[in-house]
């Protein structure tokens, strides 16, 4: 069993979950930040057997749109900004890292 912990913008999360939903899998969302923009993002947390790993990426691919976001480069609104770069940074589609679940139980 694999952990999916998938960082989606807030924009894409709902089509996310509702095409997780709707092929069965179980979710939790989190509430997230980004370090960098300071945005809220949605973090899913999802539970899934081995085999079904790629079917997971396939749905978050799916409805994960990659972004152009302004940024701010006066350090002042960006406490992430040390110096002047690009006024615009490429967001997502979606960050996901797999984790090897050791155990798992519901109680
Ligand atoms: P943020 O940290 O707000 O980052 C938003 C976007 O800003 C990133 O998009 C990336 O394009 C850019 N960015 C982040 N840090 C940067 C830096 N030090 N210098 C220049 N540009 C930078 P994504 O890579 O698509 O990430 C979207 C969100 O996914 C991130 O929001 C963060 O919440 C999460 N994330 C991405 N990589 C992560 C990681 N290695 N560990 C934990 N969370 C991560």
């Amino acid at each position: 069993m694999k952990l999916l912990l998938a960082i989606v913008n807030n924009d894409d999360a709902g089509y996310v979950n509702s095409a997780l939903g709707k092929d069965g899998f179980i979710v939790t969302k989190i509430a997230s930040t980004g370090g960098f923009l300071l945005k809220g993002n949605t973090t899913f947390m999802i539970g899934v057997d081995d085999k079904d790993v790629d079917k997971v990426f396939d749905i978050i691919s799916k409805y994960s749109k990659k972004r152009t976001v302004p940024i701010s480069t006066d350090p002042t609104n960006n406490p992430a900004m040390f110096s002047n770069v690009s006024a615009n940074v490429t967001v997502g589609g979606a960050t996901v890292f797999v984790l090897n679940v050791e155990r798992f139980e519901h109680i």
